[in-house]
């Protein structure tokens, strides 16, 4: 009898712990192997360049989402303090490109702060507004505007027209 009790305990108890419980979130976090996003804002500090001398050395970088091809799909822009910023491009189904080299939108300065998509030349396109530091102890830098321009996507060139 009490053999019985014991097996059905923990019986009881494997199948509870056995059941997967759907997290009381609103979001969920996807790994970076299945969105093909992996960027991330690494900072390296020197003796001669760190928080003490630089009062805004963690603010960060930036990020921007914009549908910049005209695809309906929301592309993700980052801009990386020390290191290159990205240019992801939504292929849909929460799956992305780094179209950054293609794209040609990187980043030249040194030090880059934060970054606006806009359309700023009134083509219908949205371009890519980059904040840098620049003229401050070894930062080297000058906002960037990145202008998309059609060829980008084909799509894109019909329904974009200058206006
Ligand atoms: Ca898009
Ligand atoms: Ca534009």
């Amino acid at each position: 009898m009490n053999f019985r009790r014991l097996f059905y305990g923990a019986f009881i108890i494997f199948s509870i712990s056995a059941c997967k419980v759907k997290p009381d979130t609103l979001f969920t976090l996807l790994p970076s192997q299945q969105t093909g996003i992996d960027f991330e804002n690494k900072i390296s500090d020197t003796a001669a360049f760190n928080i003490l001398n630089y009062l805004y050395y963690y603010n960060g970088g930036g990020v921007a989402i914009g549908d910049i091809n005209n695809d309906g799909l929301a592309d993700i822009y980052f801009t990386s303090n020390q290191h290159s910023n990205k240019l992801y491009l939504n292929k849909g189904n929460f799956q992305f490109e780094d179209i950054t080299d293609k794209a040609g939108v990187k980043g030249n300065g040194n030090w880059k702060t934060g970054v606006t998509i806009a359309d700023v030349n009134g083509d219908g396109l949205l371009d890519i507004y980059v904040s840098e530091v620049g003229g401050y102890k070894s930062l080297q830098g000058r906002n960037e505007l990145f202008i998309i321009w059609r060829f980008f996507n084909q799509k894109c060139a019909q329904r974009c027209k200058r206006r």
